[in-house]
């Protein structure tokens, strides 16, 4: 097994692209996608049935982790991959964006970010320095650099000051990541739904230089199809040899068009999330398990799925426990999501492998519904 962190690029079909990470705990086969693992834990799921759906890298949360249990607990308990027994590569976000989502209760200054935790109202701080520290502490593989993402619409000054100030964050990240062999560092690019802004913010980066780089700042309101005229661009503004990583994406067909346009990594907290509350995303669409029109269909959830939910059970039955909330239904739910997307990633890469995303993008739009279905 490789010490090093690399990323080989594979066949380019259009604007999508297939490659290869090497780290030391594992390959990660791209485009891929993260399941979210916030807390040390992807919600209702063993680290094993994670695995056994295809996931090969998690992400997880240095804004949760470090209110609770610590990163120096998890750091004296043997680093997160012991701690949550997963021991594959996990990359971790560095806490800007989620601190943002906290509104009230956060005070941003040129420095750093001072905020209440939204678990006991406690006063904390993070950094940039800080930011990479705690990263280091969880052990994890890929570190984020700290960076604030600004909400929705926003004048432009708001975002290209934001822009800029995390581009200052970005090198002090870099200088307080240091050398460290095994394990990557990534920038990620600002600049809302400004061409200019982004362009500015990727050339930042590129003069600090990175491992990977993130797309930051979009979906967060601005709705796929504003959404996807950014990536129309963003994605030839960053390194062709390096990985890209659209943060926070997102449905299906997002993922999809975001593959269009050359992003090799993703990450979204729907199909867990939402396979706790009785969403299910299948080949054919949308489907609501709360629906009564499901109590009497012994059909499986989607005929052509390997997961335990589908082979094992009915809608019906699917449909009880949900309503029931049997714990079951959180479990089985968010197996079946998870499997949905990894399937999706492991066809988008075998289409581009071969030179036919484009038919295959076809077909998978062919094949949804809009809507329940
Ligand atoms: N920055 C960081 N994490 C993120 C985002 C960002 O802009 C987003 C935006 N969709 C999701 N997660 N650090
Ligand atoms: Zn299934």
């Amino acid at each position: 097994m490789t010490q090093h962190f690399s990323f080989d690029l594979g066949v380019t079909d259009g604007g999508a692209r297939t490659g290869l990470i090497r780290t030391p705990r594992g390959d990660i086969r791209t485009p891929a996608f993260m399941p979210v693992g916030t807390a040390a834990t992807v919600k209702a799921m063993l680290p094993g049935s994670v695995r056994a759906t295809g996931a090969n890298v998690l992400l997880g949360n240095t804004y949760h982790l470090m209110l609770r249990p610590t990163a120096e607990r998890i750091d004296r308990l043997g680093g997160l991959h012991r701690f949550m027994n997963w021991d594959r590569p996990i990359l971790t976000d560095s806490g800007g964006f989620q601190v943002m989502s906290l509104g009230e209760l956060r005070k941003v200054d040129s420095d750093g970010v001072t905020f209440k935790s939204h678990i006991d109202g406690s006063k904390h701080r993070l950094t940039p320095e800080r930011s990479i520290e705690i990263q280091r502490l969880l052990g994890s593989d890929i570190v984020m650099c700290f960076d604030e993402c600004p909400a929705l619409p926003a004048d432009r000054d708001r975002i290209a000051t934001s822009m800029r100030l995390s581009m200052d964050w970005a090198e002090r990240s870099r200088a307080a990541f240091g050398d460290r062999p095994g394990h990557a560092l990534f920038g990620i690019q600002q600049g809302g739904l400004d061409l200019d802004l982004r362009a500015e913010s990727a050339e930042r980066l590129r003069a600090i230089g990175f491992d990977g780089y993130a797309i930051g700042g979009l979906a967060v309101g601005e709705g796929q199809a504003a959404m996807f005229d950014c990536l129309d661009v963003a994605p030839g503004q960053l390194p062709q040899d390096r990985p890209r990583y659209l943060m926070g994406v997102g449905k299906p067909d997002d993922i999809v068009g975001a593959v269009a346009r050359g992003v090799d990594m993703m990450d979204c907290v729907l199909p867990s999330r939402s396979g706790r509350t009785g969403q299910a995303w299948t080949r054919r669409g949308q489907v609501n398990l709360r629906n009564a029109r499901h109590a009497d269909d012994p059909r499986p959830l989607d005929e052509t799925c390997t997961c335990p939910a589908c082979t094992g059970f009915s809608r019906a039955y699917l449909h009880h426990v949900v309503r029931a909330q049997e714990i079951i239904g959180s479990m089985l739910l968010t197996w079946h999501n998870l499997q949905y997307y990894q399937d999706l990633m492991a066809g988008m890469r075998e289409a581009i492998g071969a030179g036919r995303f484009a038919t295959w993008q076809k077909s998978f739009h062919a094949t949804r519904a809009e809507g329940d279905i």
